[in-house]
């Protein structure tokens, strides 16, 4: 994994702790907040962008408006644009199993949009006894392992995103109703966007895949070769060795580099109650290793939706 930060300048106190050998790291001896000293803000991002997914624990002086602060220190913060946040505040999302939010395929967050988040922040609000963890995948070493034709492919293509995607997937039937209804309001206004399949990331100039859910095909591919060929790219992406799985506890924050992993939760709670509270930071349109730029090409209300 590349070292954009080194442990050598961290400011006093602080302990970045990598969980694996690619992706993934424990930050110690932080209390966040949205007032951070700069140094100590600078630590904390520079080992979002190398480990890709930071954990830190005991943060249990974290309520909505801290998390929104701390999101604010990363840039602008940016809602759901068709799931209201909750209520109170400007941003958050709550995500909650027992209506169905279950966010059980890999995904990067919100990449139906051009300008799609930068980073993600994600705190437990209510935790099951058991089960419920959460996974991510780096999509920079998917890349960078790719043998050399393959990567020579992926930086020509490009794909559509949207949000009409398939929400069900291979997921069993149990809370069918609940994703329904949820999918309905998830869909309430229809996007589709043109991603490259890899980006140049803004922050560390790595490649990287945007790949997840919402790629609903390559563009100038026929679907069953897109889809192939999107489950080749994936396959690196979530192979073992390119993924870390968080086991929450109460007071667990984590923060994730968006345009650098995809993620997703495991669905093996039952019925038992599980809430998470998502704040998302504005991006930009990623841009193409040949220095284009993404953009959505449509927007329209779903027909037979009321407004
Ligand atoms: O429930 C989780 O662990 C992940 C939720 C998620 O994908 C999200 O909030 O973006
Ligand atoms: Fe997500």
């Amino acid at each position: 994994m590349s070292t954009a930060s080194s442990t050598d300048t961290l400011p006093p106190g602080l302990d970045i702790k990598p969980i694996n050998g690619n992706i993934g790291a424990e930050l110690r001896g932080v209390a966040l907040s949205g007032d951070l000293h700069p140094a100590t803000l600078k630590a904390i991002q520079d080992a979002v962008y190398t480990y890709k997914v930071v954990f830190v624990r005991d943060q249990h002086h974290i309520d909505d408006a801290q998390q929104e602060a701390f999101g604010r220190l990363w840039g602008g913060l940016v809602g759901h644009p068709t799931v209201p946040s909750l209520g109170g505040t400007e941003a958050i999302l709550d995500v909650d199993g027992a209506r169905g939010e279950r966010a059980s395929s890999w995904h990067a967050d919100i990449t139906f949009l051009d300008a799609y988040p930068s980073v993600t922040i994600l705190r437990p609000h209510v935790l099951p006894e058991r089960g419920g963890d959460t996974l991510w995948g780096n999509t920079v070493a998917a890349y960078a392992e790719l043998p050399e034709p393959l990567r020579e492919l992926a930086d020509k293509l490009w794909a559509v995103h949207s949000n009409l995607y398939d929400y069900v997937g291979d997921r069993g039937s149990v809370h069918k109703d609940g994703l329904k209804r949820y999918n309905e309001v998830f869909t309430s206004s229809v996007y589709e966007t043109e991603h490259p399949l890899v980006a140049v990331h803004p922050v560390t100039g790595d490649r990287t895949l945007i790949v997840g859910h919402f790629l609903r095909q390559i563009i100038g591919f026929g679907t069953s070769d897109s889809q192939r060929l999107v489950g080749i790219f994936n396959d690196h992406v979530t192979r073992p060795e390119n993924t870390v799985r968080w086991h929450w506890s109460p007071g667990d924050v984590a923060i994730w580099d968006n345009r650098a992993t995809i993620h997703r939760a495991v669905d093996d709670y039952g019925d038992l109650p599980r809430i998470v509270r998502r704040t998302t930071v504005a991006g930009e349109p990623p841009v193409a290793v040949d220095g284009r730029r993404s953009f959505t090409r449509a927007l329209g209300k779903k027909p037979g939706l009321a407004a």
